[in-house]
């Protein structure tokens, strides 16, 4: 009787766990500058993996709508001090962070980052229990904002003080397909007091990525909210769904791919604000060949 319990109990955990991700995460002792371009050896090495934002999030027994060509991945690294993360987001309808337009934070195209910090404390069959209070931590940011603009919750929430939480660097850049944002993260705004053990080589933590889509400014409305781990909409109050963060150590040098110089692909340029210039003259600006991105002064 008790087997059989326990078989059931293991079918449906397999069954309600089946959405959940799980990634290695490698540090880095590089230089990353948040300038929205991916011109570190980090992001091109096979090590970091490519993870895509492709569950469409609902509440509990809500159909999932379409997307169309929507679509978005994520790499990240970490080292002692910081978590840093490479977004890219096919978006054919970028609304960006636009203070005088935007009705709400969530009325323009965002990204939501969500940590917890010990897996011990996941919420096993949404148990509804609100996670904010113990560590979760919810940040959002958009394309578009200059000014590392945020909001959010939980633990992170609790240290903004107006929109702006202490280290929290991004940059985005405005792409033919949509837009890429880079982002750095101090984790000691994500990790309560106690828990930075977690974050050692060999352990883990919970997160999430949620991305989402508006159309306009006006309706103030997200059409959908993309996730990398489950299918919850909750996560940015409940961990149940969350995936696991497992921390490797050092990033294998081995792995290091080949930059391909296409010099038969067409040149793009983008201002430093991430939109397309043709004609760039005395500036800054990014010039963008096939794979390859540099900043260049004309
Ligand atoms: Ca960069
Ligand atoms: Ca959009």
């Amino acid at each position: 009787m008790l087997a059989s319990l326990l078989t059931a109990g293991s079918a449906n955990a397999q069954e309600y766990y089946e959405g959940i991700r799980s990634m290695d995460i490698y540090s880095t002792g590089e230089w990353i500058e948040i300038d929205g371009l991916a011109n570190e050896e980090c992001w091109a090495n096979s090590a970091v993996s490519v993870q895509p934002v492709e569950v469409v999030t609902t509440d509990w027994g809500v159909e999932p709508v379409e997307i169309g060509a929507y679509a978005a991945s994520f790499q990240a690294v970490y080292d002692a001090n910081y978590i840093y993360y490479f977004i890219k987001v096919v978006d054919d309808t970028y609304i960006p962070y636009d203070k005088d337009q935007m009705k709400g934070d969530t009325g323009v195209d965002n990204v939501e980052l969500m940590f917890f910090p010990d897996p011990a404390g996941r919420d096993e069959y949404h148990s509804s229990i609100d996670a904010r209070s113990r560590g979760l931590s919810q940040i959002r940011i958009w394309p578009g904002a200059t000014e590392n603009q945020t909001s959010g919750g939980g633990y992170a929430g609790g240290r903004m003080v107006e929109g702006k939480l202490t280290g929290l660097e991004y940059k985005s850049v405005r792409t033919d397909y949509g837009y890429d944002i880079e982002c750095v993260l101090p984790w000691s705004e994500i990790m309560p007091e106690g828990t930075e053990g977690n974050l050692a080589t060999g352990k883990s933590i919970l997160m999430d990525v949620n991305i989402a889509n508006c159309e306009d400014y006006e309706s103030n409305n997200r059409l959908f909210i993309m996730g990398w781990s489950g299918s919850d909409h909750n996560a940015w109050r409940w961990n149940a769904e969350f995936g696991e963060l497992n921390f490797k150590g050092e990033l294998p040098t081995s792995g290091v791919a080949e930059v391909a110089v296409d010099a038969e692909a067409p040149v793009v340029y983008y201002n430093l604000q991430g939109v397309r210039v043709a004609n760039p003259e005395n500036g800054t600006f990014i010039r963008v060949q096939g794979k390859q991105t540099t900043k260049v002064a004309l």
